[in-house]
């Protein structure tokens, strides 16, 4: 069994820890809102001129003395809040020092907001994963400190003075190149996601875990900066006729020596840099690949070689790893491309809703082939679907954050997104994924998840179709 084989069992699944990011779900107050009005929001979703229509509800209601004190998000005042009458410390006293945190970090009352591991996934020594906590993110980029974490064999505290990357193989000149000379050469910013060919494996199973932070997080987006692989193999006159394929190599005792197709070679970065600073130890730093629309496990971290070559290599880690074993008995390698998928993260499984109600019901989509076209929801099931308003920018193999209103009546509901990618290619129903790929591969799975919302508020993950 590999490192990256999941295994869970009932008594692992009821010792995972319920996060309690449920503050998030704001009670939102629903006798202001007409039965119309609701059925006319859960079919068209709420634009502009609905906006606007709400308004004029509200002013109709308070001129006609109803009991309005009950804004569309928002609860009506208390009598004797002391939140609103009594002065707080925060308004008495003196404030910290600009110099007390240097370097900067969350609300304390944030602690809840962390990376987690998986009780039930085996520790192999070093080798570990850490999810990010995507039920408590907004927008489309992962900050620094919430990047989910894979190692193979854990992570270092690497001197940059000490470090060094080669090319070699099919090049007129091999060359080293230090950090210092890596950044004298013109460099890129970009916005991509990042996803280990194993996310969502435990959903091969049978809804195993409880939150979308262990189904999906290990998926994250930042915007890196480096120097294109083009720039590097242009300095060493690589032979890009023969040279077709690139290994690349780190650092760390797992080396994770992994073969790259060259076709990406226009998008592949060389980066130093994540969300304006330079990589964390535990992705990377000094220096790592940037595989743009690739499994994880192709950017190599700690990267210390790159070698060009005119076959795959077919190293230990990429046969035994991240490889799809097929019904028939065949292995399906060299799978890199993260098929378009999404997955709503609010409501979603450990969450509660407060009370029926407006929502904000919103979720990430991504695609290794490009941009996302469009994210339909679906709060019955997959009966009838609805199509969510995407945020922008909506930008080539990074997250799309998509959102779409929804009342919840108070009656159990089957919420589900199905993202469709610029290459017309529809995220599929996990009957459909298991059908071709049968039972055996728990790698790649892109497929609809499922959250399940109780009468009494409660969300859990079920699987459907
Ligand atoms: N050198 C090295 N690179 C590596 C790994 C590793 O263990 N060693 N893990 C890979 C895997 S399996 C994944 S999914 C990603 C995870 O990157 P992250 O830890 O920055 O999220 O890095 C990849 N690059
Ligand atoms: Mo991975």
């Amino acid at each position: 069994m590999s490192k990256d084989q999941i295994e869970l069992s009932a008594k692992d699944v009821s010792a995972v820890e319920k996060p309690l990011d449920r503050a998030r779900l704001i009670k939102a107050p629903e006798n202001f809102l007409s039965k119309e009005f609701i059925s006319d929001i859960n079919k068209n979703g709420l634009d502009e001129n609905r906006r606007g229509f709400l308004r004029k509800s509200f002013m109709a209601a308070a001129a006609a003395g109803v009991s309005t004190g009950q804004a569309f998000a928002g609860t009506m005042p208390v009598e004797g809040d002391p939140a609103i009458l009594e002065k707080q410390p925060w308004q008495t006293t003196l404030g910290k020092n600009v110099a007390t945190m240097p370097y900067g970090l969350p609300s304390i009352f944030e602690a809840n907001v962390v990376r987690r591991e998986l009780p039930g996934l085996t520790r192999v020594s070093a080798a570990s994963v850490a999810f990010a906590p995507l039920q408590s993110l907004f927008g489309i980029i992962t900050p620094n400190g919430l990047h989910y974490e894979r190692h193979h064999q854990g992570w270092y505290n690497i001197d940059p003075n000490m470090h060094r990357l080669m090319i070699n193989g099919l090049v007129k000149h091999n060359r080293v190149f230090t950090m210092s000379d890596l950044m004298r050469l013109p460099s890129v910013s970009r916005i991509h996601f990042i996803e280990c060919g194993a996310n969502t494996a435990v959903e091969w199973g049978n809804s195993a875990v409880p939150t979308v932070q262990y189904t999906h997080g290990m998926l994250s987006c930042c915007e890196f900066t480096g120097v294109p692989l083009s720039v590097l193999l242009e300095e060493c006159g690589a032979d890009l006729k023969k040279g077709k394929y690139l290994m690349a190599e780190g650092s760390d005792g797992s080396g994770e020596n992994r073969t790259i197709n060259m076709e990406q070679i226009d998008e592949i970065m060389v980066a130093w840099a994540m969300n304006g600073e330079m990589l964390r130890p535990e992705n990377g730093f000094p220096l790592r690949l940037v595989v743009p629309g690739v499994q994880g496990v192709s950017w190599v971290k700690w990267l210390r070689r790159l070698e060009l070559g005119d076959m795959p290599y077919g190293t230990k880690d990429e046969s035994a790893q991240y490889a799809d074993l097929m019904p028939d008995g065949t292995q399906r390698q060299y799978t890199s491309i993260q098929e378009c998928k999404s997955v709503i993260t609010t409501p979603s499984g450990g969450q509660q809703l407060l009370d029926k109600g407006f929502y904000n019901v919103s979720g990430m989509a991504w695609s290794g082939r490009g941009k996302i076209r469009k994210v339909d929801v679906s709060f019955d099931g997959g009966n009838n679907w609805r199509t969510a308003r995407l945020e922008t920018p909506v930008l080539s193999k990074a997250i799309t954050r998509f959102n779409i209103g929804w009342s919840w009546d108070g009656a159990p509901a089957i919420i589900q997104s199905r993202a469709t990618d610029e290459t017309g290619y529809v995220q599929p129903a996990i009957k459909t994924l298991r059908d071709v790929r049968g039972s055996r591969g728990i790698y790649h799975n892109n497929s609809i998840q499922s959250w399940k919302i109780e009468s009494n508020g409660e969300v859990s993950n079920v699987q459907v179709g």
